[in-house]
């Protein structure tokens, strides 16, 4: 059996990484994440959205992945599975910390940086934040002078080609797709569930919220990843009606 995972930050929620629109924190609440995450934030206020990336990375960082993310991870061993193939639009580390192999990140990733011009890789020095700060100024880049931003997909920017290629060709070949913790609103990640069904795989979703996916998934499990995911394979059977 062929396994596609779909995860959204709800996957993560459980180690304390606040979901996209959930993030409390007292500095960024007034500001829209939408805004913040968006070529025209980083456009409008560079040193805001900076002093946000990085403090979402000292946060990962800080955090453990949970029962959820080491369910998924363990799924490559389970009789009968031949091949799990882990797509994220999280941009947190914790199902590669977790075990997982192959993981398509099609929003980018936390932990990687480039030129914001020139669009060289970035590994030089990044201040350590321990506490939020409302601004923070983005280094610069040694090549060319531009700042450097996060490797982070931002509302209006095109996906990665090779990790959204991967994805379209996991839940293609996939019997089944379970789509984690997403609320199923940021295109073109949402579409992919269509194509599974379009090909009549078993689209699992488990949220403890609905989405609008519920009304056209296989499966919809009212509870939290950490919950559902470690016993999942085994309830397949009763789940599917067998
Ligand atoms: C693009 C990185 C085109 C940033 C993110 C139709 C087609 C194509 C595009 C569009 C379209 N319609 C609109 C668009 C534009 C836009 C879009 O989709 N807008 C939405 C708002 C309508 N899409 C884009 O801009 C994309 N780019 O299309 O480019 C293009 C092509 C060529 C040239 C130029 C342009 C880029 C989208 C990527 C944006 N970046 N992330 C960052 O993270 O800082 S998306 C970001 O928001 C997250 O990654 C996440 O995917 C999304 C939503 O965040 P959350 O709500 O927090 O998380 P999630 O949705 O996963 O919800 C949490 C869920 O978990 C909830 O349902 C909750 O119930 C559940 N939950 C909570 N606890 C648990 C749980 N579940 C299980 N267990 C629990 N314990």
């Amino acid at each position: 059996m062929r396994i596609a995972v779909l995860s959204g930050a709800g996957i993560s929620a459980e180690s304390g990484v606040p979901t996209f629109r959930d993030d409390k924190n007292g500095l960024w609440a007034r500001f829209d994440p939408y805004e913040l995450s968006s070529t025209r934030g980083w456009a409008e206020h560079p040193e805001r959205v900076w002093a946000w990336y990085l403090w979402r990375h000292h946060l990962v960082q800080r955090v453990q992945p949970n029962d959820g993310h080491r369910a998924v991870a363990a799924w490559g061993n389970h009789p009968g599975v031949t091949d799990v193939a882990v797509i994220t639009q999280n941009v947190d580390n914790l199902h590669e910390r977790a075990g997982s192999a192959a993981v398509h990140h099609l929003h980018g990733s936390l932990f990687e940086f480039r030129c914001d011009s020139c669009g060289s890789r970035y590994t030089g020095p990044l201040q350590d934040v321990d506490e939020p700060t409302l601004e923070l100024t983005p280094p610069v880049c040694a090549l060319c002078a531009g700042l450097i931003r996060p490797s982070i997909v931002w509302f209006g920017e095109p996906l990665p080609e090779r990790p959204w290629q991967a994805a379209v060709d996991a839940v293609s070949i996939a019997d089944v797709l379970v789509v984690v913790g997403t609320s199923g609103l940021v295109y073109p990640a949402a579409g992919l569930p269509d194509i599974a069904l379009s090909r009549g795989a078993v689209v699992i979703e488990v949220n403890p919220e609905a989405t609008p996916l519920s009304g056209t998934a296989t499966v919809t499990i009212r509870e939290s990843a950490s919950t559902a995911l470690p016993t999942l394979l085994e309830r397949l059977p009763v789940l599917l009606g067998g």
